[in-house]
């Protein structure tokens, strides 16, 4: 178990690093955005993935360093290569307007000033808060539905675009997502992985876009890993996707490459 005194420290440190994936539109192919994720580079043990130090700090109850922390350093990665372009790609980025997603925990939406840190860190960087998506996990149970709710809608109020994030994974606190301010539905991996070979899941995957559509919400497909799921995608009217059919998470820096080579 990772102790809560290394993790703040970790954090103050700067020890983790962003990986951006980016996200294109289903239908031209055309750049949609980048959904930052993040990475522990420990000093000794090496690269650390999310899925072991998230759960940690959120036991240790630093969502909200870290989240302040994380979104600062995407917030400044998007401003000074993506906003503010190097000539290479500047007509890509002109052409799109990107958005950048980065993933929140329920552990967030506990403090009654998250929406106004993440308000005030988007006017520090110059970035409009609308460009900006949020990320929930869906089976994230919402300690406190009442703060929760009003948490989300402060933050809509702000500009910010929410995700709900990995649906159909859970069957959990967001039954009620017709009742949360949400703009995009992501479809959970485990279907689009398995689409091609199961009815069920693209029985799944067309219901969850069906669902998104009829609330007025994008859906988002995540691991697309080959060209007939994109076109099944495509089929059912998914609006983006994301996966390492399109690019995998890269650094900041071989993100300018990825960029600068694109058609
Ligand atoms: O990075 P990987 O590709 O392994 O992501 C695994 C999961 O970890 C993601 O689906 C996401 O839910 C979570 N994750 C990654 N980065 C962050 C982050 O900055 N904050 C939060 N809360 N979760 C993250
Ligand atoms: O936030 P979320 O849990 O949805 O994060 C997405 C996770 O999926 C990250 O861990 C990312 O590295 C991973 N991922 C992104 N694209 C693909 C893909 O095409 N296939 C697989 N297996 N994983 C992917
Ligand atoms: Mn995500
Ligand atoms: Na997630």
């Amino acid at each position: 178990e990772l102790p809560s005194s290394i993790l703040l420290q970790a954090i103050e440190n700067c020890e983790f690093s962003l990986a951006y994936q980016p996200q294109v539109f289903c239908r031209d192919g055309q750049l949609a955005g980048f959904e930052a994720l993040a990475r522990w580079r420990h000093p000794v043990d090496g690269l650390i993935a999310p899925d072991r130090f998230i759960p940690a700090i959120e036991r240790a109850g630093l969502m909200p360093e870290f989240t302040a922390r994380i979104a600062e350093q995407a917030l400044f990665w998007f401003r000074t290569n993506i906003l503010s372009p190097p000539r290479a790609f500047a007509d890509i980025v002109a052409q799109n307007v990107p958005s950048l997603s980065i993933n929140i925990s329920a552990r967030n939406l506990t403090r009654p000033d998250f929406p106004e840190v993440m308000a005030q860190l988007c006017e520090s960087h110059e970035v409009d808060t609308s460009r900006v998506v949020l990320e929930l996990t869906e089976t994230s149970a919402l300690d406190d539905p009442v703060l929760s709710l009003e948490l989300l809608t402060r933050l809509r109020v702000q500009g910010f675009q929410l995700s709900i994030d990995d649906f159909g994974a859970g069957y959990s606190s967001m039954q009620q997502l017709a009742r949360l301010p949400f703009s995009e539905i992501k479809v959970d991996r485990a279907f689009v992985a398995t689409a091609l070979h199961s009815a069920t899941s693209r029985s799944v995957v067309k219901s969850i876009v069906e669902l998104g559509h009829s609330l007025g919400l994008r859906s988002t497909a995540e691991g697309v890993e080959d060209e007939a799921t994109l076109q099944f995608l495509d089929f059912v009217g998914c609006d983006l996707v994301q996966g390492y059919f399109i690019a995998h998470p890269m650094s900041g820096e071989k993100l300018t490459n990825w960029l600068s080579s694109a058609p």
